[in-house]
């Protein structure tokens, strides 16, 4: 008996240990769980409310006056059910603007809300907003202005401690953040306690980012760092919302700093890159971050945003949109109508996967029992079908049970195991011809998800080449879908996005 137990323990840690060998390993560089959870959510918002919103400013100069600041119907719960009903996973808020102000009461400056009329000087926003996330089911984080305008003591070491002390207010006051926004702009002119002068920072190592990183995984392990280089999600290189089609989750980590201005390698990422660093596309839904009554008409419609969303979640990026706050201190009815109408279009769009019931899948090489095409439609994100060690490219093929309308594709890979498809192609069959469907864009990276859109085919099959990768392809979802009625504006999107003239 003791025997046999001992056979078949022998057995079970042969087949466990098999079962092991057979996951494709790893490729890196990789992300951590907290950058894959961070990339599911998709879309964000942004929050950019401050003294800017009741002086018509875009960069306030440091010097608005206290009183300025008085939002008198404020309703963070209002936020968030906008934010929640436009399909939102989270809100960051402008906790300090370039202006200095703060949104919370910290301890360490004046110039806050404790000193406005708001609230009598006992409002918190940064609070509210935490509580009204609770409330709704939002993830919450914070942007943290590194240059302030109105301290007198900017750019002296000084002013570093206070920029380090804030930070720990706002990492430790507020509960679970998932975002962390070190903005890019930096020293110049400003108010800086009554010299209005110029002044110069070194970029690189002024604010000592290292300790104020230490910092923040201290107190926040899952907080995702933001800024042009990371090191928990990079800019993109633009502020209108969108990537590059293809688009690495890499950079060269010590090449990028804040204030890097090679856009267009932010927008791409570097093939070549150590660490990973996910793009995040940020755009506000009017022409200005901050709120202006001039743009009440100038809100981006519902197709544009569902433009921007195929070019930034569909270009392996995640979409971070903001809301100007009015100075009612509302989401303005213009803004939540367009940006609830954009989700339903997302919804209707791509809510129906053809290949989850309507067809069957053959692949032309599997890695293994563990690892079939069949999971590519189960909706379970950490099933996924892989290739054999050696195999960098294959071919998926789902045939329908009978003819469909498609008009986009929807492709996944693994990231849990790296980034790794570096081009494929998408066709459809013709009778007895395969085509290829007209993305109008490079079919190369795919990464964490890429969507494409084309001109409605009528078809009874699809297949997916991928023709080269950096290892075994592992890929976890495939979706094909028919959007009705979305022809038109695909077509007439193509024409607005000429790559090349985009880059800006
Ligand atoms: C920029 C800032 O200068 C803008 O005011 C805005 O906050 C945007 C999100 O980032 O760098």
């Amino acid at each position: 008996m003791k025997r046999l137990l001992t056979i078949g323990l022998c057995l079970l840690t042969a087949s466990l240990a098999l079962a092991q060998e057979e996951a494709p390993a790893p490729i890196a560089p990789l992300p951590t769980k907290y950058q894959v959870a961070w990339q599911q959510m998709e879309t964000y918002a942004f929050i950019h409310f401050g003294t800017n919103t009741f002086l018509d400013r875009e960069w306030g100069y440091g010097d608005a006056p206290l009183n300025s600041f008085n939002p008198t119907r404020l309703d963070c719960e209002q936020w968030a059910r906008t934010l929640k009903a436009a399909g939102m996973k989270g809100v960051i808020i402008t906790a300090k603007h370039h202006d200095g102000f703060c949104l919370w009461p910290t301890q360490y400056t004046d110039y806050s809300v404790r000193n406005s009329p708001f609230r009598d000087g006992k409002g918190d926003v940064v609070g509210e907003l935490a509580a009204a996330c609770k409330k709704y089911g939002l993830k919450m984080g914070v942007y943290l202005s590194p240059w302030d305008r109105h301290q007198a003591f900017y750019g002296t070491p000084l002013y570093v401690e206070y920029f380090h002390a804030q930070l720990e207010e706002l990492m430790t006051q507020y509960g679970e953040l998932f975002e962390v926004w070190f903005d890019g702009a930096n020293g110049g002119d400003g108010y800086y306690g009554g010299a209005r002068e110029e002044r110069k920072i070194d970029h690189r190592k002024y604010y000592d980012f290292p300790r104020a990183h230490k910092m923040v995984f201290k107190h926040q392990p899952q907080a995702i760092i933001f800024s042009d280089g990371g090191p928990g999600c990079r800019w993109v290189g633009n502020e209108k919302g969108y990537a590059f089609p293809t688009n690495w989750s890499f950079l060269r980590i010590n090449d990028v700093y804040p204030g890097y201005a090679q856009f267009e390698e932010l927008q791409s990422g570097h093939a070549d890159g150590d660490t990973w660093v996910a793009a995040e596309c940020d755009v506000s839904i009017r022409p200005g971050w901050f709120y202006h009554e001039s743009e009440d008409d100038r809100v981006k419609t519902p197709e544009y945003l569902t433009d921007l969303y195929y070019r930034s979640v569909g270009h392996n990026g995640t979409l971070l949109l903001n809301f100007p706050v009015d100075r009612d201190g509302l989401i303005h009815p213009n803004d939540s109508a367009n940006a609830v109408d954009f989700r339903k279009r997302i919804e209707a769009e791509l809510s129906n996967n053809l290949l989850v019931k309507g067809a069957t899948v053959k692949a032309s090489d599997t890695r293994d029992k563990a690892f079939p095409a069949k999971v590519l439609t189960d909706g379970n994100y950490d099933t996924y079908w892989a290739t054999h060690d050696g195999v960098t490219s294959a071919t998926l093929t789902f045939t329908f049970k009978r003819q469909q309308r498609v008009n986009r594709l929807s492709l996944q890979e693994y990231i849990p195991l790296g980034q790794r498809v570096k081009a494929f192609t998408a066709e459809y069959l013709d009778g007895k011809q395969w085509r290829k469907l007209d993305t109008g864009e490079e079919t190369t990276t795919i990464g964490y998800k890429r969507l494409l859109r084309f001109p409605t085919v009528t078809t009874k099959a699809l297949r997916i080449s991928i023709t080269d990768s950096r290892g075994p392809v592992c890929l976890n979802a495939v979706g094909a879908y028919y959007a009705a009625g979305a022809e038109a504006s695909y077509k007439a999107d193509t024409r607005k996005y000429d790559q090349q003239k985009l880059l800006r």
